[in-house]
């Protein structure tokens, strides 16, 4: 009797470990694969390149959108979201390039296998959420007459680094400013956005206020470069103390290089 009513209770405490572990589980998977993110920005966009079925030869693609009922300004971006603002996101083959704002773009073939592909376009809100009802896939052939050499991994002495350059902590910045910083043991390239990772190369992204909002931190992304500047446009920032960061990041926009920077100016 006495035994039978130790094993049901050490029954029950395992059955309710097992609960607690599976309920941990559970939690770490939320936390590991957060639910893509959507909004409705009642965007409508229309490809008009490239077309489905394409065959490219050379090594950028060209594309131009028609987008309507929606203000496209990439000067809001990583700011608070405003109904009937935003910009859209280029993907290649679902991976993110950029953000853009012009019915034009051009994206680098470099890090591209030949063969099928797919590039994607969503309209996005200024933190980045997509809009995933509004999007529009086109699928092309990519065959290169000329392809582009693989681009091979970098080592350098040191472990990569940024630092901020302009505007020199507590300054004050008005009608926007030029964000300016110097990588070291770091290749930035442009031509990489969104492609598979290569070890030495990346680029960087400029945050106000904090890096962990969003996908990848990229709720307060104002944009992101592979030169040594960003213009930020202040738009949507209200005046006061703000803080700019300059974060590291590879070609799939994750801040896995770990260096970061970031200075506190004072917004008129
Ligand atoms: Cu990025």
């Amino acid at each position: 009797m006495r035994g039978e009513l130790m094993r049901s209770k050490s029954k029950r405490l395992k059955l309710a470990f097992g609960i607690g572990v599976g309920a941990l589980v559970a939690a770490a998977i939320a936390v590991a694969a957060p639910p893509p993110m959507t909004v409705n920005t009642g965007a409508k966009l229309k490809v008009v390149a490239p077309r489905t079925g394409t065959t490219l030869t050379g090594n950028k693609l060209r594309t131009r959108v028609a987008i309507s009922n929606f203000k496209v300004d990439c000067r809001y971006a990583g700011t608070a979201n405003r109904k009937g603002i935003g910009h859209y996101h280029v993907e290649l083959d679902k991976s993110l390039v950029n953000m853009f704002c012009g019915s034009r773009a051009s994206i680098s073939m470099l890090g591209v296998q030949p063969g099928k592909h797919t590039v994607q376009f969503i309209p996005a809100a200024n933190d980045h959420a997509d809009d995933l009802k509004a999007e529009k896939e086109i699928s092309f052939t990519y065959q290169p007459a000329n392809p582009l050499p693989a681009v091979k991994p970098l080592s350098f002495a040191g472990k990569p680094s940024i630092s901020i350059v302009s505007p020199k902590p507590g300054a004050t910045v008005h009608g926007g400013f030029d964000f300016v910083v110097a990588a070291k043991n770091f290749r930035l390239s442009c031509a990489l956005y969104g492609k598979a990772n290569v070890k030495g190369y990346g680029h960087w992204h400029a945050n106000i206020d904090t890096t962990k909002l969003g996908m990848m931190g990229m709720g307060t992304m104002l944009g992101m470069s592979c030169g040594h500047s960003f213009h930020v446009s202040l738009a949507g920032i209200k005046a006061g103390q703000h803080r700019f960061i300059a974060i590291l990041e590879d070609n799939t926009h994750a801040p896995t290089i770990g260096a970061q920077a970031s200075v506190t100016v004072n917004v008129r």
